[in-house]
């Protein structure tokens, strides 16, 4: 008996980190019923010392366990481990030692120099990507040696030929006017004796290629690099190896690569052996140095891209004859994001043209005009002999078809793969049902959370946007946790917002913030306010408290900001946009017959109910964090807002202006309304589904809410209508017609019409995903306590009259793995089995059970020991269970 799974700061064993009281986590063994932490101890060490023993601290926290011991140094190695003492009292085993690392925390030892090259492209022209070396002497025996490296634009690191890590597109994204994340390596083994070569190859990446539709160059006109290696002796001594003037460049194979256009590679102007010793580096050029003092060096906090899995084609490729070419499209089968891996034979200088696409025309051939922009091509120019394979380096696409033209002879499946590409975020949940169209549901959403996970939560990974859109991450982030363990992902988010926050409060709509986008300085209604909702989310999720703690001081200018532009506590009020101020995108891509891009919900609506939601998260911030007299003020806040929002926009009878059902599911959602106008404006809401023939009507603001909302009000079985409606718009349209990602719109592609406006339709936009949560929760029946953050205490609750035999979600809780399992037969006899992780325990409704002998493993419930029998609600039994695995029959 021993916690194993020790993670600081959501790392296993993590190199290079700056958090000065790091977070550690554990999980205790799921042992017998029951199980919990009563205490623990951890003990820290550095070099034979003790840096903190915790000694026995009486407390059931496993996780975001803050480091208290002595003052941590610059790339101090911290071994760690710990004990806890169970629910009887007794100790356990120490874990196994874990460790962890500190990176540079002061500028100081940064050593290294900025340096760039004199490749520099145009404003539309792309440029070759720089290849730098920097040979090296090693005359003693190397007891460690770790390479502290960062770029502005992207780096691919290697040593004497030999590649360093395995991210994609380090060191991410981030607004680099003032922040660039490094990363740290353990190179100890690519050093030899002798002679060694430091190469670095850097991209434009987001720092100098194109962003979204604007010109490239946003941050910066051409890629920079610091690093330094750092080498221990065995003999106690110690050398830097720092980017400096005596580094040199030149330019290689790749021509152009390009986040957004794609990569040109000429195989032929390969360089074999250029970051190996002995190489001839005489018409190399010397780099220059830069001084960029004013940037922040901070350590990277979020999980890198990496390659996450290759997909093959589903068949041999199609050929389209041109007049004197063939063009050969190859189906994934899935709409992916990332690069393929292309393999071919064939003459020296011949170039094939690589397109992409995540659908077709009807006539067979890539449909590419919702790209807009972006070229999305790549181009491969062979240097002949034996079989050449090619994936792109500082690029990546979404995309289910492949096109290649110029290939030599016929190609086959075995030509191309696709490599996945997304941030390294684990999987925690898995969710499958007994109705194959919701399984493929969740599979479109997962595949759109991947492809849209790319270092920030973007909105699409296609036509020429791929941004941090705020609005589309609040939307889905409740759906993404059960996916993926996104814990540290939006935490390095949350810093961007920071960053992106101006000085009167205002959060852009895109994060990191980009130029195009500047002079939105206010995202408005349901995008700024992702600043709360998010981070509010990853608390509940993760009982990461940090996140608020951290970033409370910019909630409170964000807040403070929608109070002095709102008029009369109305925000986005008429007065205030007709000075020009941006009143928000509304209820966007709403199919509510209005027509309109942005639905015909009004904005001054829209705003309200979001500035009265935020006012209540600031609440219950400000609570969480002991702050009363904050809590006091923002709920005061609420009141006023809610008062503000019935006198402007509900009347007597329960309408809400506009009438559309975003309007009613907002009011009753954020719980803007006195008992009876919740009752009436319910029937409204009602009344317009009906009337729809059982249809939504919502956009991207409405949508998460609207099933909640009905749930919550007791109509599950119309909430379960509007899930499993087959016919537009509904989530299962798409998936009808072949969707295998979420697409944009409701109506991205119709029987009648064909595609929508080529202008802006993609296919994989997370948003309408956000189903998922409630799937998880209604459904699979499971669910967290907003009053017990991180699962410690779980809520299962399946919905008892939906039409499925069976059921089944599990999930990686910080505690551990929590289940349930349940099935039921035509007789309404129901199996249920559960897992609740240590240290946590549940409230279960055992739906239909009331008046039937319910039992456990065989045993009749009120004998079995430990489960508290809390009574009857409806016709579910409820229960309390603690830790531990269970079987119910009823
Ligand atoms: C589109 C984006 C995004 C949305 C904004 C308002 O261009 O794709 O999904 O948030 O508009």
């Amino acid at each position: 008996m021993r916690p194993y799974e020790l993670t600081c700061e959501g790392q296993v064993n993590p190199l290079g980190i700056d958090e000065l009281s790091p977070r550690f986590a554990w999980k205790i063994p799921l042992l017998r019923r029951g199980i919990r932490q009563t205490a623990y101890q951890i003990v820290a060490e550095s070099e034979g010392k003790i840096l903190w023993d915790s000694g026995k601290v009486d407390s059931p926290q496993s996780i975001e366990v803050e480091y208290c011991g002595l003052p941590l140094k610059t790339r101090q190695k911290v071994y760690w481990r710990v004990r806890f003492w169970d629910e009887s009292g007794k100790v356990s085993d120490y874990s196994e030692t874990a460790w962890f690392q500190m990176g540079l925390l002061n500028p100081s030892d940064w050593r290294g120099k900025w340096i760039e090259t004199g490749i520099i492209g145009g404003a539309r022209v792309t440029a070759p990507a720089p290849y730098l070396r920097k040979p090296f002497q090693v005359k003693k025996p190397v007891a460690s040696a770790e390479l502290y490296i960062t770029a502005l634009g992207l780096y691919l690191a290697s040593i004497n030929g030999r590649s360093i890590g395995d991210e994609v597109f380090a060191p991410g994204w981030t607004d680099y006017h003032c922040r660039v994340q490094y990363q740290v390596y353990d190179v100890t083994s690519h050093l030899q004796f002798g002679e060694n070569v430091l190469g670095v190859v850097l991209g434009d990446g987001w720092y100098c290629g194109h962003i979204a539709n604007m010109d490239r160059q946003q941050y910066g006109d051409r890629p920079r690099l610091l690093a330094q290696l750092m080498i221990q002796y065995m003999d106690g001594s110690f050398e830097i190896v720092p980017t400096d003037e005596t580094w040199r460049y030149t330019s290689g194979p790749i021509l152009e690569s390009d986040l957004i256009m794609g990569e040109s590679y000429d195989a032929r102007l390969e360089m074999s052996g250029w970051d190996t010793p002995g190489w001839n580096d005489t018409g190399w050029f010397p780099v220059h140095t830069v001084q960029l003092s004013s940037l922040n060096l901070v350590a990277r906090k979020n999980p890198p891209v990496r390659r996450q899995e290759v997909l093959r084609p589903v068949q041999e490729p199609v050929e389209l004859r041109e007049w004197n070419r063939s063009r050969w499209i190859f189906d994934l089968g899935q709409n992916m994001v990332g690069v393929i891996r292309l393999r071919v034979k064939g003459e020296r200088g011949r170039t094939i043209r690589i397109r992409y696409s995540e659908v077709l025309n009807p006539d067979g051939s890539l449909y590419t005009q919702s790209l807009r922009s972006a070229r999305a091509t790549d181009y491969y120019t062979l240097k002949g002999g034996e079989e050449e394979i090619f994936e792109p380096h500082f690029t990546f696409h979404g995309f289910r078809y492949v096109e290649l033209t110029g290939f030599p002879g016929v190609p086959t499946r075995e030509n191309i793969e696709g490599v996945v590409l997304h941030s390294d975020t684990p999987i925690s949940g898995t969710f499958i049902c007994s109705d194959p169209f919701l399984n493929q549901l969740q599979h479109n959403i997962e595949w759109s959370q991947k492809g849209n996970f790319i270092e920030v939560p973007t909105d699409c990974p296609q036509r020429d946007e791929r941004l941090g859109w705020t609005g589309d991450a609040q939307v889905f982030i409740r759906t993404a946790t059960f996916n993926r363990n996104v814990s540290r992902f939006f935490e390095k988010w949350m810093q961007d917002f920071a960053d992106a926050q101006s000085s009167s409060g205002a959060i852009p709509p895109v994060v990191p913030k980009v130029f195009a986008f500047g002079q939105l300085e206010d995202g408005g209604p349901a995008w700024a306010d992702a600043v709360l909702i998010c981070p509010w989310t990853i608390y509940q999720v993760y009982g990461n408290r940090r996140i608020l703690e951290r970033y409370y001081p910019v909630f409170q200018k964000f807040i403070e900001y929608l109070k002095n532009t709102s008029v009369g506590w109305i925000r986005s009020h008429p007065d205030w946009v007709d000075q020009g101020n941006f009143p928000g995108f509304g209820d966007w891509l709403a199919q509510d017959g209005s027509g309109k891009v942005d639905g015909g919900t009004p904005k001054d609506l829209i705003a309200t109910a979001f500035f009265a939601h935020s006012a209540r998260l600031m609440a219950k911030i400000a609570r969480c964090l002991g702050k009363s007299k904050d809590e006091q003020v923002y709920h005061t806040m609420f009141e006023k807002i809610r008062e503000a929002f019935n006198r402007r926009f509900v009347t007597e009878d329960g309408l809400i202006v506009g009438r559309t059902q975003t309007a009613y599911v907002l009011a009753l959602s954020f719980d803007l309304l006195s008992e009876t106008l919740q009752e009436k404006a319910l029937e409204e809401l009602l009344r317009d589904i009906r009337q729809r023939d059982w249809h939504l009507s919502t956009g991207f603001v409405g949508t998460p809410y609207l099933l909640w909302t009905l749930t919550k009000f007791g109509k599950a079985k119309e909430a379960w209508k509007l899930l499993t409606q087959r016919t537009m718009p509904s989530w299962l349209y798409p998936v009808l017609h072949g969707a295998t990602t979420i697409w944009e719109r409701w109506d991205g592609w119709t029987e009648e019409k064909g595609f929508q406006d080529p202008e802006m339709n993609s296919f994989n936009h997370y948003a309408y995903g956000s189903v998922g949560a409630w799937m998880v929760s209604m459904i699979g029946g499971l669910d967290f306590d907003p009053e017990y953050p991180g699962y410690r205490h779980i809520l299962m609750k399946p919905l008892p009259d939906i039409e499925l035999d069976f059921a089944s979600v599990d999930y990686q809780t910080p505690y551990g793995k929590v289940v349930s399992r349940w099935q039921k037969d035509d007789r309404h006899c129901w199996k249920w089995q559960v897992t609740i992780p240590p240290s946590t325990c549940a409230t279960a409704w055992l739906p239909e059970a009331v008046g039937k002998e319910v039992l456990e493993s065989g045993v009749p419930l009120p004998a079995v020991e430990m489960i508290e029998w809390l009574g009857e609600e409806g016709d579910a039994v409820k229960i309390r269970i603690p830790a531990g695995n269970y079987e119910f029959c009823w």
